[in-house]
């Protein structure tokens, strides 16, 4: 080796010592924002398939729809020990209620085919089993029956320490109504859904056509023989949630009017919007 080049591999060897002195100080100064745990779930008829783990901490679920009908992604705890064989035993019991050991654990509303939407929630490690309780539009099947229930675990490590984001719109769901401001501005909404009631519920979020208002989109929807599909489109939301929890969903809202909408029924079997669980937000 001649001196000179000893002499490069010392200048070399220095400006990686250099550099890798710059990486972490930048690693160091920016060591306050953490990325949530990013996991996808794509939907299809009648199949859920999961990308990425789920870990303690909070998870950011991209829910995209790839098939033909509306699908939610609702998520279930299960208490140590239940698997989601016991679960679909439970439901296949019947019951209008979860087992006691079965727990709402939120989930990205539901979204119309070709939709996308995301949810920001915190999770506990465990067992967990993700489900569409939609009913099948031709014969009124839970989608659940047909095949759409998923098994998963959050890890109880890495905890994810991101922040969950700050929201620029607040909904409040109580027994039976939805708090919301009348307005907001088009853009990026990050939408935090708190279950101020006293049992569990959901804010499944539509996008009203044109000139439609919630009114009108509920009538269509109960019609005895509807003229069509209701004229709106699910755009995502946040799945049940229980007493006293918060889920933030990420949408992008346009010019319009959006619908709010609980689909939980009662102990009597009524669903929540019959009995006031709706809402309206205009955006400018
Ligand atoms: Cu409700």
């Amino acid at each position: 080796m001649s001196p000179h080049q000893h002499r490069l591999r010392r200048v070399l060897f220095g400006l990686v010592v250099a550099t890798t002195g710059l990486a972490l100080t930048v690693a160091c100064g920016s060591v306050k924002k953490v990325d949530p745990n990013a996991v996808t779930v794509t939907a299809t008829d009648f199949a859920f398939a999961v990308g990425g783990t789920f870990t303690a901490g909070t998870n950011e679920i991209t829910l995209t729809n790839s098939g033909q009908q509306t699908h939610h992604g609702q998520i279930i705890r299960l208490d140590d020990g239940k698997t989601m064989v016991d679960f679909a035993a439970a439901l296949a019991a019947g019951g209008e209620t979860l087992p006691e050991w079965a727990h709402f654990a939120g989930g990205p509303g539901a979204v119309d085919p070709g939709q996308s939407t995301t949810l920001s929630a915190s999770m506990e490690a465990g067992s967990y089993v993700l489900l569409c309780f939609i009913p099948d539009i031709a014969d009124g099947v839970p989608h659940v029956a047909k095949g759409m229930a998923a098994p998963f675990t959050v890890a109880a490590e890495p905890v994810n320490k991101a922040e969950a984001p700050a929201s620029n719109v607040k909904i409040s769901g109580g027994d039976y109504l939805f708090e919301a401001p009348a307005q907001t501005k088009a853009g990026k909404a990050t939408i935090a859904f708190k279950n101020d009631g006293a049992e569990a519920h959901e804010v499944a979020i539509v996008k009203l056509n044109e000139g439609v208002s919630i009114q009108d989109y509920l009538g269509a929807m109960m019609a005895e023989t509807p003229a069509g599909p209701p004229p709106g489109v699910f755009v995502g939301g946040v799945q049940g949630i229980p007493v006293g929890a918060t889920q933030t969903a990420v949408l992008t809202l346009e010019k319009g009017g959006y619908g709010l909408l609980c689909f939980f029924a009662n102990a009597e079997g009524v669903p929540h919007f019959a009995l006031g669980m709706v809402g309206q937000i205009n955006i400018e």
